[in-house]
């Protein structure tokens, strides 16, 4: 083995004999959650990720609706001539015929690398985000018959809003960082919102926005791109896939990818909706649903955006509160850093508001 740099993927890498001599196993894109190694072997390109089992507690099961899903979309992909190998995911398996093994630093899985793929943490063009938009509407409609009783549930109340903000209470009161008092406007910020929490939850109950088989984690980087043509070729991060609204699909998507600066900027003034990248990607998202998007839901497509802006940088500042134990940091105040961007962005979106609307209104 050559250019071996992360010692711990060794005994992972052992269970994957029949992927050949390693050549390098190199740490590799910028997810805030799983441990992702690009892995060079004789026969080919692989990415190797350690699941984070602090965030998901039943790693099988995650894994077992990412080869469900995957299977679904591949005979998708061959029914309608499409790109088997690059539609979707492709699980590696173990040795022994698994779709993960358990090391003694946790639990590990393999995908073939897309060929040729790449992924951005900032839409190059207006063209490159609605297509990105196009991907994951068209995401939500290959799911659409998928049988959603027998995905389980990644994480409880991922995109439940109102319990996101009782957790956000408990950490508070715990304190356990001891940083609340360095937090003072973001905790007010939160609290002002406490009853816009419970918006989509509330359309929810009135029969207005259904539960769908959702992607729930729609950020840009968790889409590849064909390095060479530019065109969106897959979703990946199947992670979170499970019951979900399509509005806040949508939403995380408009809070990543339509931010004038980037998740983490320090400089809050950098920071605004881009109305333009708002429209195209409700134009791609709305085009990629391919008419199943009900009236309702399309009204609530800005509310989407912004609960999905306040629930992140709430779940930012939680783990800020909690001493920094769920999302990866790069240094002591990066979640409380990510938190304000998140503020600033839903305070210019609430001044956008009317704009938002107009712009949905129209589709
Ligand atoms: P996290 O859950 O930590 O965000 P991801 O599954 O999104 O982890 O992977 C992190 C990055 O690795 C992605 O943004 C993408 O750039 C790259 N990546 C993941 N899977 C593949 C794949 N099968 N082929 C090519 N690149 C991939
Ligand atoms: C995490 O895994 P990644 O980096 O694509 C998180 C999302 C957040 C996002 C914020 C499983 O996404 O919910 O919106 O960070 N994923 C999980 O950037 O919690
Ligand atoms: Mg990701």
């Amino acid at each position: 083995m050559s250019n071996f740099n992360f010692e711990q993927t060794k005994s992972a890498l052992a269970a994957y004999t029949s992927i050949g001599n390693i050549h390098s196993a190199d740490g590799y894109g910028s997810g805030h959650i799983n441990g992702t190694f690009k892995v060079v072997s004789d026969k080919g390109i692989y990415i190797l990720q350690r699941i984070n089992d602090y965030v998901f507690k039943d790693p099988r099961g995650v894994m077992n609706n990412i080869c469900a899903v995957g299977e679904h979309l591949r005979k998708k992909a061959a029914a309608s001539g499409g790109d088997v190998e690059r539609c979707t995911l492709n699980v590696v398996l173990t040795d022994s015929g698994e779709s993960l093994v358990e090391t003694e630093n946790g639990f590990w899985r393999m995908y073939e690398f897309v060929r040729d793929s790449v992924s951005y943490d900032l839409a190059n063009s207006i063209e490159d985000f609605k297509s990105s938009a196009r991907a994951f509407g068209n995401f939500q409609r290959l799911l659409a018959d998928f049988p959603a009783e027998t995905l389980c549930e990644p994480i409880k109340d991922f995109h439940n809003t109102p319990v996101r903000y009782e957790n956000f209470l408990a950490a508070l009161k715990a304190n356990k960082s001891g940083r609340a008092d360095n937090a003072a406007a973001e905790i007010a910020f939160v609290k002002e919102r406490a009853d816009f929490a419970r918006v989509l939850q509330e359309a929810h109950e009135r029969g207005e926005l259904p539960l769908r088989v959702t992607h729930n984690d729609t950020k840009l980087n968790n889409i590849l791109f064909d390095k060479n043509t530019g065109e969106a070729l897959c979703v990946i991060d199947l992670d979170t896939i499970g019951p979900g609204f399509s509005v806040t699909d949508f939403g995380d998507a408009i809070r990543f990818g339509a931010n004038t600066a980037a998740e983490d900027e320090k400089d809050v003034s950098k920071v605004s909706l881009d109305l333009e990248l708002f429209k195209a990607y409700a134009e791609g998202f709305i085009e990629g649903c391919d008419g199943r998007l009900e009236e309702d839901e399309i009204k609530l497509l800005p509310e989407g955006a912004m609960m999905m802006t306040f629930e992140c940088g709430m779940r930012f500042l939680t783990d800020y509160l909690d001493g920094d134990v769920y999302f990866h940091t790069d240094y002591p105040e990066h979640n409380l850093v990510r938190c304000r961007t998140q503020f600033a962005l839903l305070a210019d979106m609430e001044r956008k508001k009317a704009q938002m609307d107009a712009i949905c209104a129209r589709k």
